[in-house]
């Protein structure tokens, strides 16, 4: 494959070079340090990095925010050394105790200050960092039995934090990344229709969209273009996490169209058609190795995926344009849907 990446741009978090361990089993391969991570970036044709704000700045809880600034800048530095950019920060409250039941949602007001104030420090990391949009993944901002928290305020208090974010920098723009189950039973924006709802009750709407994660909405039992498609036609795809999924189990992050190759074709399709590419925001990528993958250092799920989007992308442009219009004028579905095949198919 050429390094040619068809006017798009693509990034990923440190987190997808892993360890392999699962629920069931303990780490497989050693830890890389970061510093060895972000080596491989360019390698692999990738420009952008997905953080987390204690992947930006480890050990962020104790700093002052002098420190927090510092810190942040210093990993600036580092990225501008290797020539990438930071997509985004991202708080990641549930690998703190604190967050043990939710943070921004949780039932203690002692909880909820601390999630509210880290969600603060995101911003200031992502400001530092030259990137104006925090990612909102709500881990478990939700509950195992309904019955845990008040479904109703748990959403006004998302609300409010949405607005807490905004009113805290009038420039930062916020991602919100649904997903419907994984760690918890039932969470709260479980779908793009929620995020995007949650945005237009927001103090500013413009800076509030949404991050589409292949899996999560296959999860929700939708299909991924469509859920892309409901953002862009408002103006609010932020961000893509592509991967996919087999079916409604654990959430398994495989390489991109690994299980569904028509779905992972229509959703390059969607963002061809929408002309995604134009708008600079990255194609974000969220796989995670097979655990059962041979070797120290496993990047090939980001690699592989890549190439299989971009050749996507070519059999997107390649498809006859007049034959798709003629099909859907005499309404021979049938005709278009082997034609769709036969094209990725190459037959
Ligand atoms: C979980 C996810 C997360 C988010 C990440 C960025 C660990 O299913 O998709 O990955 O993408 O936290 O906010
Ligand atoms: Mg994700």
């Amino acid at each position: 494959m050429s390094n040619d990446n068809k006017g798009y741009r693509f990034s990923f978090g440190p987190w997808n070079i892993n360890e392999g361990n699962d629920p069931f089993g303990p780490t497989v391969r050693p830890t890389l340090p970061f510093a060895k991570k972000l080596g491989s970036y360019k390698a692999l044709g990738f420009e952008g990095v997905q953080f987390h704000d204690d992947d930006a700045v480890p050990e962020l809880e104790g700093l002052s925010p002098e420190q927090l600034q510092t810190k942040a800048a210093e990993m600036k530095s580092v990225l501008d050394g290797e020539g990438l950019v930071c997509e985004f920060i991202a708080p990641r409250l549930w690998e703190d105790e604190r967050g043990i039941d939710g943070g921004f949602t949780a039932n203690d007001p002692k909880v909820r200050a601390w999630a509210f104030d880290r969600a603060k420090k995101c911003a200031d990391i992502a400001r530092a960092m030259d990137t104006k949009m925090i990612v909102l993944w709500l881990a478990r901002e939700g509950t195992y039995i309904r019955e845990a928290k008040d479904a109703i305020v748990a959403n006004q208090r998302l609300l409010e934090l949405v607005n807490t974010i905004l009113d805290y920098d009038s420039e930062i723009e916020i991602a919100i990344e649904p997903k419907p189950n994984e760690p918890m039973d039932h969470a709260y924006i479980p779908t793009i229709g929620h995020a995007l709802a949650l945005s237009g009750m927001s103090s500013d709407p413009k800076r509030v969209g949404g991050l589409i994660e292949t899996a999560h909405a296959v999860l929700a039992g939708l299909d991924p273009s469509d859920e892309m498609a409901f953002a862009l036609a408002a103006g609010k795809l932020l961000s893509v996490h592509l991967n996919d999924q087999n079916g409604l189990k654990f959430d398994q992050d495989k390489s991109f169209g690994a299980a569904n190759l028509r779905a992972a074709y229509n959703q390059v399709r969607v963002l061809e058609a929408a002309n995604y590419a134009d708008t600079k925001r990255f194609i974000g990528l969220d796989i995670k190795a097979m655990r059962t993958q041979k070797g120290d250092c496993v990047t090939a799920h980001l690699e592989n995926s890549k190439n299989i989007f971009l050749a996507l992308v070519d059999k997107v442009r390649s498809f006859d344009k007049n034959l798709e219009k003629q099909l859907i004028d005499a309404r021979d579905y049938e005709a278009l849907e082997m034609a769709v095949i036969s094209h990725i198919l190459g037959v």
